[in-house]
């Protein structure tokens, strides 16, 4: 989302590293290209100047130019400015953690979803329903978009979906009176009276957070306002969200200001971050509204949401690569128990064809390759051009899928017959099986050799996601690497 940024960023920092001596207006025309970077994604103009002067006085201020590396010097000040601008403290020698959603007993504590129409409300109240089942907390969704009976469908869907495919134990309510639809637009307070009905029935019901899924419009007007406000004063909810549309740029950052000035909203949730939008939405949004974002939305699935940290977005932005995220990802979706057996299996040279497919399965549930790959150093731009073929998983799946029980016990035995079978059973040619069961034969090799050699730990593995990738930080995998290999001469 940020490439056009982090590519304006990366050249001047690439300016300034290779000038021997720097001087004042070396400094000046960096940052102009950094404004040209910042205007073209659509970053609104009054931010992008602010953010220019500030990162201008900062390296005066601190002399850039004749510190010992000035490249260096630079990207520091810029990440301090840029976390700044997500709402962040620099400052903070600990980041503290982003607010969650308050807990009242009893319940409910109630959050309220507003935005215009499309923005991703219906989807979001699905995915925070999820997030809140998977910490163990019941969630109630109350259809208050009125304006066509397809909408609370919609939201009925979204609260299915979460109780049968999201993992946690609570249950996802979902409340309605779909015969109201027909009365919207012509009586005032139909939505309101839902929502008060919703409480009730939440509160009889015992459940722990109900969050209302608003009707919106093409654009800001008084009739949205007005019908927001009413809920607001009458349901006194405890948050207020705004969703916006990353993708709509300046559009979403102007309605943003208007919706906050009226209802004084508590956190924005940014949606649709996974498209290839140019970020000013996200560059401007907290500057120009007053709001931080608290979430963003990565995805059209009910699993796409993630807490948004102002430190580790300016790290993304310039190639810092956000490790802590991914180490997170991988501790999400593999338990310490899994790595150790895995780790177990694959001393013995055990490893079979179904742990393979194990493995994959979890690090595909952690996103797509190009996403978990941009989240490494350095890698953020270089992942762009780069063609993965996410395909080739779903075709390794496939091969897996048709081989017997005793064929991924034990994949020697697969030989030519065999393979032509797996192949046409999984849509796939005989070549392709041959690479994969090479493929195997070597990963087995390696991790027999590895584990006989020096000793694997075990945490090393749980940060791999089980997957044959090294993903957790690569500095500290790096030197753990090169000690148990000193050991083994
Ligand atoms: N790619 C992507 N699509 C999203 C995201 N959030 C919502 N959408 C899609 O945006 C469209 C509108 O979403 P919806 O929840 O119906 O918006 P509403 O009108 O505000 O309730 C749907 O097609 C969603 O699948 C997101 O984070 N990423
Ligand atoms: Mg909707």
């Amino acid at each position: 989302m940020f490439d056009r940024v982090s590519d304006g960023f990366n050249n001047v920092f690439r300016k300034l590293s290779g000038n021997a001596a720097i001087s004042e207006s070396n400094v000046r025309e960096a940052m102009d290209e950094v404004r040209t970077a910042l205007l073209e994604a659509d970053v609104h103009i009054e931010v992008a100047e602010a953010f220019c002067e500030s990162v201008m006085d900062d390296a005066l201020g601190q002399d850039v130019a004749k510190s010992i590396k000035p490249g260096q010097a630079m990207i520091n000040i810029v990440h301090r400015r840029l976390i700044e601008l997500f709402g962040g403290d620099p400052d903070a020698e600990q980041q503290p953690t982003p607010p969650g959603i308050m807990k009242l007993s009893p319940g409910p504590t109630i959050i309220m979803m507003c935005g215009l129409q499309g923005s991703g409300k219906t989807t979001t109240c699905g995915k925070l329903a999820g997030m809140l089942k998977k910490q163990g907390r019941s969630v109630m969704l109350c259809a208050a978009d009125l304006q066509r009976p397809a909408a609370v469908e919609q939201l009925e869907t979204v609260a299915n979906q979460a109780n049968t495919e999201l993992p946690g134990g609570s249950q996802v309510h979902f409340y309605a009176e779909p015969d109201k639809c027909a009365e919207y637009g012509k009586a005032v307070g139909v939505a309101v009276k839902i929502c008060q009905h919703a409480v009730k029935e939440a509160k009889k019901q015992g459940v722990d957070v109900l969050i209302l899924d608003t009707a919106g419009r093409l654009h800001v007007n008084d009739e949205l306002m007005g019908e927001l406000h009413q809920i607001r004063a009458l349901v006194q909810p405890q948050h207020i969200f705004l969703i916006v549309d990353a993708m709509t740029g300046q559009d979403a950052v102007n309605s943003a200001k208007a919706f906050h000035e009226k209802l004084e909203v508590d956190g924005v949730i940014l949606t649709k971050f996974d498209s290839d939008t140019r970020g000013g939405a996200a560059l401007s949004v907290k500057q120009i509204t007053g709001a931080p974002i608290r979430y963003i939305g990565v995805g059209e699935k009910l699993d796409a949401i993630e807490v948004f940290h102002p430190e580790r977005m300016a790290g993304r932005i310039l190639g810092m690569g956000d490790v802590v995220s991914l180490v997170e990802k991988a501790q999400q979706e593999v338990s310490e128990e899994e790595a150790l057996a895995i780790e177990a299996k694959m001393a013995k040279g055990e490893l079979t064809m179904d742990d393979f497919l194990k493995q994959m399965k979890m690090i595909r549930k952690m996103g797509s390759m190009k996403s978990l790959l941009g989240m490494l150093p350095g890698m953020g731009s270089a992942v762009k051009d780069m063609d993965i073929d996410e395909k080739q998983l779903d075709r390794t799946e496939a091969m897996i899928h048709s081989m017997t029980k005793a064929e991924r016990a034990k994949p020697d035995i697969i030989k030519n017959t065999r393979k032509r079978r797996i192949a046409a059973g999984s849509g796939t040619d005989q070549n392709q099986v041959g690479q994969l069961t090479k493929q195997f034969s070597m990963l087995s090799k390696m991790t027999k050799a590895m584990s006989s050699g020096g000793k694997l730990d075990a945490s090393r593995l749980a940060g791999m996601g089980g997957g044959g990738f090294s993903l957790k930080g690569s500095t500290k995998t790096k030197a753990r690497g090169v000690k148990s290999r000193k050991k083994r001469r």
